[in-house]
């Protein structure tokens, strides 16, 4: 594939982009070369940029101790103080308060939530015109950047693989159930429709790709760097189904001084604490809602609820009415299992405490 050549050709090239935020500078009373960006996550080993190199890094044991959980490490895009312990290593001594997140529940461990990436301006939310397409799981990524502060733009990549009017209808499904969320079509078989996405690119921005295993995340993003940096992997053509390549997540500095993260696919998207950004992702139906007869309206029995008529009418889809109330559960359920292990562990402490005090009443 032909490339934009945006490529560094010295060290000094990728450092000459790297600016440190006014709002982190002043929270920092230190010198400028101790403050860092986290640009990958290896088990508990860090990579970390300063203005001038890159360094390996590891956190203070203050840090670890304290993590109440995996939220309180550090995570790629987060800003950190660091100090040097020679010229390619590190410590991170703090990690400054984020400004935006993107998070999910981890796979596996219940009720934790994990972060994905944080401090980043733009989503891009990439789906393969293929059986990866699915308006459900857009929903779960749209959801996820809004609660996080972060502005989604939708990649459906992979156009080839359908006809014109196939993608046309895609499209207009998607724009139908999003139609704030900006749309950019990718093909490999056309380098101009790369370049839309780099032309969304602005400098001192940091975007992050996501989306299930062998939509193409990585193949857009070599791309904008102008270099094979990253693996991608041939799909079999049996089943479409992509093998994850990418195994960990990353952020680039581009030339034109915006910064990219890469991430692996991820194949599920369990919802955490994010009432905000469903009600955000399903704005057809928050705004219905308004007209419904109660103001605490569950859209599911009620007399004189304007969702059900509006599916009645035809005017909302019932798919997305059925995976709004899903997704309302799912978090709902996320938010009570946490509320009740808090509630459960001021019990324990407060046992503990009672013991405590009964051991010390009975020494006397
Ligand atoms: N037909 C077609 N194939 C594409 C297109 N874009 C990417 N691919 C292929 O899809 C496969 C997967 O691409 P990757 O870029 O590795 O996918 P990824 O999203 O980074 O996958 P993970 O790293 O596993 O999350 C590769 O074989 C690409 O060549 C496209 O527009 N059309
Ligand atoms: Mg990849
Ligand atoms: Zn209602």
């Amino acid at each position: 594939m032909n490339m934009l050549n945006q490529s560094y050709k010295t060290d000094k090239e990728m450092h000459r982009h790297f600016n440190i935020p006014e709002y982190i500078k002043e929270s920092y009373n230190t010198d400028i070369q101790n403050i860092a960006r986290v640009v990958s996550v290896h088990k508990d080993r860090y990579t970390v940029k300063s203005s001038d190199t890159l360094y390996s890094a590891e956190i203070t044991g203050n840090i670890r101790y304290k993590a109440e959980s995996g939220k309180d490490l550090p995570a790629v895009g987060d800003w950190v103080e660091i100090v040097k312990v020679d010229d390619k290593q590190a410590i991170i001594i703090d990690i400054a308060p984020r400004l935006s997140m993107l998070q999910r529940k981890a796979v596996g461990k219940m009720g934790e939530a994990q972060i994905i990436a944080t401090n980043i301006d733009y989503c891009f939310v990439v789906m393969a015109l293929n059986q990866d397409f699915k308006l459900n799981r857009l929903d779960r990524y749209i959801s996820i950047c809004l609660d996080g502060n972060i502005q989604p733009i939708i990649i459906l990549t992979k156009t080839d693989l359908l006809t014109e009017d196939e993608v046309i209808n895609h499209k207009q499904m998607v724009k139908g159930r999003f139609p704030d969320t900006d749309i950019v079509l990718t093909t490999t078989d056309s380098l101009e429709s790369f370049n839309k996405v780099f032309d969304t690119l602005e400098c001192n921005k940091t975007y992050c790709f996501v989306g299930s295993s062998g939509v193409g995340k990585s193949t857009i993003i070599n791309y904008l760097l102008g270099n094979e940096v990253l693996k991608t992997l041939e799909i079999s053509a049996s089943n479409q189904k992509g093998r994850h390549t990418t195994s960990h997540r990353e952020l680039f500095y581009m030339d034109n001084g915006a910064m990219i993260i890469d991430t692996p696919g991820m194949r599920e998207l369990g919802m955490v604490d994010n009432a905000k950004g469903l009600e955000m992702t399903f704005s057809n139906i928050s705004d219905l809602s308004h007209k419904c007869r109660y103001a605490d309206c569950t859209h599911i029995t009620e007399p004189g609820c304007a969702v059900i008529e509006a599916i009645d009418s035809g005017l909302l889809s019932q798919s997305e009415y059925d995976n709004y109330l899903r997704l309302q559960k799912e978090q709902e359920h996320y938010s009570n299992t946490k509320l009740d292990k808090k509630r459960k562990g001021k019990e324990l402490s407060r046992m503990i405490k009672e013991v405590k005090a009964n051991q010390k009443k009975n020494k006397f």
